[in-house]
């Protein structure tokens, strides 16, 4: 019998994808690390001189890159695939137009959601870092380092607030009292960099909708917030702060870390868009919920029946 040439056989050999690999992912493991590396990204932001803050236009002025959330990405990605070397990298500054999230275990970051606020010095910026598999995600974590505040989940493990070591609660900080409709709803909404079009449009006249008062065909919601970090917002729908977060236009890293977080919290996502129920992690279009005994779909509904159109990208 000729010898087996081991050259052959692994030529020969069907490699299965990458995901299929058996690898015992240990989410624990990740979410410790995530957070450890949350840390140095917020020492990144909270030390950032003029210089790293100087920032260049990407779209058009309201959509900026500074300098530090370069080199924190590039901190993420390095210390990652240093641990995770099998694992993809999705990152919002490293990202090119035809990558599409895939089925493996992949790293998603959003190194400084909210660079405006960080461009101006306001407290609502936050590192946003998320392991998906499957296109789920399965482990968040959001930290605002200038109000020392980190919201983080594991998949089937619950959400935590952490304010410092000795200052943990269990998500949501608030009692999930039942939802009460959007008249009684203190509602999440950011403005995004697209200030003209159609998906412009839809957003002002349902923000209008929303605030306006009944006899003048409104909603009369108790008021609208906006953080100026969808990662930061649909946190505090988790921590039942907010009631509900409406957003269109935002990405899948704004969005992954703060996914698992609020489903963790006993929240709901659906998508923006009327009618779809089970929003992708890439679809742009998300409608948070926060966990209550009664009323989540029924807020939905009703939030959807507000729009008099879809957003389209
Ligand atoms: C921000 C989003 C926010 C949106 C801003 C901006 P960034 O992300 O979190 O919801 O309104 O326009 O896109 O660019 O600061 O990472």
């Amino acid at each position: 019998m000729a010898p087996i040439s081991i050259d052959s056989l692994a030529s020969e050999m069907p490699i299965p994808p990458k995901h299929l690999i058996p690898i015992a992912i240990d989410l624990q493991e990740i979410h410790d690390r995530l957070i450890f590396i949350a840390h140095v990204a917020g020492d990144m932001m909270l030390k950032a001189t003029q210089s790293t803050r100087l920032s260049e236009i990407k779209s058009n002025t309201s959509d900026q890159v500074t300098a530090t959330d370069r080199a924190i990405e590039n901190m993420v990605k390095a210390v990652l695939k240093l641990h995770y070397p099998h694992f993809e990298f999705l990152g919002e500054e490293t990202f090119k137009t035809e990558q599409k999230l895939g089925n493996g275990p992949t790293f998603i970051c959003d190194p400084i959601d909210g660079t405006l606020n960080f461009i101006h010095g306001f407290p609502g910026s936050a590192v946003s870092l998320a392991l998906a598999i499957d296109k789920k995600a399965v482990v968040g974590v959001v930290f605002n380092p200038a109000r020392k505040e980190l919201y983080s989940a594991i998949q089937g493990r619950g959400a935590y607030l952490s304010r410092g070591a000795d200052h943990v609660v269990r998500l949501p900080v608030r009692d999930a009292s039942p939802l009460q409709g959007l008249s009684s709803s203190l509602i999440g909404l950011e403005w995004g960099s697209q200030r003209c079009g159609s998906n412009w449009d839809l957003r002002t006249r349902t923000a209008m909708k929303l605030m306006s008062a009944a006899d003048a065909g409104g909603q009369m919601c108790h008021s609208l917030r906006s953080s100026g970090s969808a990662a930061l917002t649909c946190c505090y729908v988790a921590a039942g702060f907010l009631d509900l977060w409406w957003e269109g236009g935002c990405w899948v890293w704004d969005v992954c870390a703060a996914w698992i977080i609020l489903e963790e919290a006993g929240g709901i996502m659906a998508s923006a868009n009327p009618g779809d129920w089970t929003p992708s992690l890439e679809g742009r279009a998300y409608l948070a919920v926060r966990g209550a005994p009664t009323g989540q779909k029924e807020l939905v509904e009703e939030m959807w029946g507000c729009m008099d159109g879809q957003f389209v990208f």
